[in-house]
């Protein structure tokens, strides 16, 4: 049974910074469908992605894995390619127990390795699909361009990178707008303006959005040959970028 998300529900004298423990693993699957516009949609396009890009006898990574949700799309987008294996990392022990559950409940043959590790120590290789689905804008700003670079290099030519992040913008209105609209579409799921404002509170801190044009630029700078938004719901995109 998927739980409530009412982490926020009442109000806290001081709101600790947000952090991805045990209390969040346990109501993650209801939290990030009700907070992240689009995320449902992203998922099952990572199945079809996956399978567009994947290479024969070559790892895909799902780095900031949480319950596994990409983990497990990737899987099934490798079940035509050969020798292939799934390699999922994060760094909350709470989320790695928990996501290891579900693989175990899904029945497909690909195989998959769970690590709990950060992904900016971990060493990738032998990689033709690369996931970030909303992970990047976890890492210290300072440290992105070596995780990507990491990435690219671990790349064979033709493979690809799928990164999902929330975004801001240059403009001042369409920040406003987006953070507007996303306020709405947390409401329409059932969050009250006390969940919204004390989750807005936890999270300014840990989780530090770019522009799509900063995005764009590093891909770009780290030796991505091709560099292509291809979704947006409100202030979150995902992009393809390719080797
Ligand atoms: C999904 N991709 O459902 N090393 C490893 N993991 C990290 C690090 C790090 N340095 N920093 C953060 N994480 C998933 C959703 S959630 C997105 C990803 C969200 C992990 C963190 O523990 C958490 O599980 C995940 O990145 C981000 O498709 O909650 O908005």
């Amino acid at each position: 049974m998927i739980e409530h998300d009412n982490i926020y529900a009442k109000p806290q004298k001081t709101v600790p910074d947000f952090s991805f423990d045990e209390s969040v693993a346990r109501v993650f699957p209801d939290m990030i469908r009700r907070s992240v516009p689009g995320y449902t949609t992203i998922i099952p396009m990572i199945e079809i992605i996956t399978a567009e890009y994947a290479q024969p006898n070559t790892n895909a990574y799902d780095l900031g894995c949480s319950l596994g949700a990409s983990t497990l799309a990737m899987r099934h987008g490798l079940k035509n390619i050969a020798s292939s294996k799934v390699i999922s990392i994060d760094n909350s022990p709470a989320m790695i127990e928990r996501c290891n559950h579900y693989i175990e409940l899904d029945n497909a043959q690909v195989p998959v390795e769970l690590y709990c590790a950060d992904i900016c120590e971990a060493e990738l290789t032998n990689a033709s699909v690369v996931t970030l689905n909303f992970t990047l804008q976890f890492i210290p700003k300072e440290k992105r361009a070596a995780l990507l670079t990491k990435i690219y290099d671990a790349l064979h030519p033709g493979g690809c990178l799928i990164l999902s992040e929330k975004i801001t913008f240059e403009s001042e209105k369409e920040t406003s707008t987006t953070e507007r609209l996303h306020a709405q579409f947390k409401k329409a799921n059932g969050y009250s303006d006390l969940e919204i404002s004390q989750k807005r509170t936890a999270i300014e801190k840990v989780l530090i959005p770019d522009t799509y044009k900063t995005h764009q630029q590093r891909l770009y700078d780290c030796g991505f040959s091709h560099v292509q938004q291809w979704y947006q719901c409100f202030n979150f995109i995902s992009i393809l970028a390719t080797k």
